[in-house]
């Protein structure tokens, strides 16, 4: 009789303890560097990523998910804080999150949660910082335990080619002597003649992950998974990959997916036709035919190189039989321009450099592989993560939760457009419009764009001057403004 009231007990103790578990659903957090939406599960015709589309099929891709702003530091500080960059005031790279800001990963870690990041979460500059080993721009109170990176970047043994900058690769076997002699955590290590991070150069390596960025912190990734599995501390952590932000250093099979002569690259003389405001225009690469189709060889590369890495990490997570009870989300910092308006890189207002994929999978979200529709912002994502785990809501976010449309994605949903800014200049994405506005400095004009989305997609034809749409134009700038003055004190 005793025996059974204890087993009844004991059955009633271990039922409570599991739904404590069930209760606290873990958090990963992964992040791409510079991604855009070349993934095959987003309808690209060239890149391949067979991993984040079979993490679609478990989840809702976000089709209009757009960046706060398009550069590292002000987008990552946006995510993390759950405010826009006017708000926290991190507006460029050199910019940190105040300490006392309690960060998506903070509140986790103020809810009883073991908290880590392993890679680039906060910004971090590639390849430069990473090549010291250093992390200057981390929000230290974020975190229970980080993985900082120290990996050769573009020194990495391999085959070396650089497509835009000064060619400094006859110079990287003396500077990976001197990566070697170096000690972690002291200096960036730069390359002469190179412009640490823009620079188109492409690097074919083995396939060794203790060699590789990305390698590392997938490795660490399941070692902090694995610790998990036993020790049974529910956990959010942050996986920081940093491709494809270039240098584009990734194995060589990666790369061999991609012929660069069949490589679809924009036409120069189509985009040079547009009517846009200087602050548009992009920086002053302009390489080849040939270099073109090369850069988006290496692009593409290095994406499938990260998504092999994440498949990497997920992998662990199902072998671990952590999936149920975890809370993924997959998202990149911005996008990135590949000669698209004859510009390069990010920082600009135009949609590729500021549309990002966006694939959360949740425990018991009803709605999977399929896409929702509606504008949603990164800044989104704290309040969502936040009422997914269940956690208190925090007073400073305002961003609006995205949990109700992993189970409706077609459902009412709050937010009408997107909100960006870059320096000097703001954009607003709103039903089939596009509407960009910089303001007047010492040295530019005030300048405008205004695109029919659903007519000119590619972002060619600025009707902004055209007086057929003067009553659009003005509507769509107030709305600016009102976003822009309701991001700054809301
Ligand atoms: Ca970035």
């Amino acid at each position: 009789m005793l025996g059974t009231v204890l087993s009844a007990m004991m059955l009633a103790t271990l039922a409570i303890e599991t739904i404590a578990v069930a209760a606290k659903p873990n958090v990963l957090f992964i992040m791409a560097d510079d991604l855009n939406t070349a993934l095959s599960g987003y309808g690209h015709p060239q890149c391949k990523t067979p991993n984040l589309d079979k993490l679609a099929k478990t989840g809702v891709s976000f089709t209009r998910a757009y960046c706060q702003y398009p550069i590292c530091g002000p987008s990552r500080a946006s995510i993390m804080t759950g405010q826009y960059p006017d708000k926290n005031g991190v507006l460029d790279n050199g910019g940190k999150v105040k300490k006392d800001r309690i960060t998506l990963p903070r509140l986790f870690r103020d809810n009883g949660y073991w908290v880590g990041r392993a890679g680039k979460i906060y910004h971090l500059g590639v390849p430069g910082e990473v090549m010291g080993g250093l992390s200057a721009s981390d929000h230290a109170p974020s975190w229970d335990y980080v993985y900082n990176l120290h990996a050769m970047e573009s020194l990495t043994p391999g085959k070396a080619e650089d497509l835009t900058g000064e060619d400094s690769t006859s110079k990287y076997p003396e500077l990976r002597e001197e990566w070697k002699r170096r000690k972690p955590g002291i200096k960036k290590l730069m390359i002469p003649g190179n412009h640490q991070g823009s620079d188109q150069v492409v690097v074919e390596t083995a396939d060794d992950n203790r060699l590789l960025a990305d390698g590392m912190s997938a490795d660490r990734a399941i070692e902090l998974l694995r610790a998990r599995a036993v020790d049974k501390k529910p956990f959010f952590l942050g996986v920081g990959f940093l491709r494809p932000h270039a240098p584009y250093v990734a194995p060589e099979k990666d790369f061999a997916q991609y012929d660069y002569r069949e490589m679809k690259a924009p036409s120069v003389a189509e985009y040079a036709k547009a009517d846009i405001p200087a602050q548009a225009n992009g920086n002053d690469m302009q390489p080849d035919r040939t270099k073109r189709r090369k850069i988006r060889r290496g692009y593409y590369g290095s994406v499938s190189y990260m998504d092999r890495m994440v498949g990497r990490v997920l992998d662990e997570l199902d072998r671990l039989g952590l999936r149920e009870n975890t809370i993924i989300v997959f998202v990149s910092d911005h996008g990135y321009l590949l000669g698209e308006h004859n510009a390069w890189a990010k920082s600009k207002l135009w949609e590729e450099s500021t549309r990002v994929p966006l694939i959360i999978s949740a425990p018991g979200q009803s709605a999977s592989a399929v896409e929702c529709d509606h504008f949603v912002e990164l800044v989104d994502l704290y309040p969502t993560v936040v009422e997914l785990a269940g956690l208190p809501a925090d007073t400073g976010t305002q961003g609006l939760s995205l949990a109700e449309l992993l189970n409706t994605p077609q459902a009412v949903f709050g937010r009408q457009d997107a909100f960006i800014q870059v320096e000097g200049g703001y954009g607003l994405r709103s039903g089939k419009w596009a509407y960009m506005w910089y303001s007047a400095t010492k040295k530019y004009e005030e300048g405008f764009m205004l695109f029919d989305m659903d007519k000119d997609p590619k972002q060619i034809r600025n009707l902004a001057a055209n007086p057929e749409y003067a009553e659009t134009r003005e509507r769509l700038h107030q709305r600016l403004v009102e976003r822009k003055e309701s991001a700054k004190n809301g």
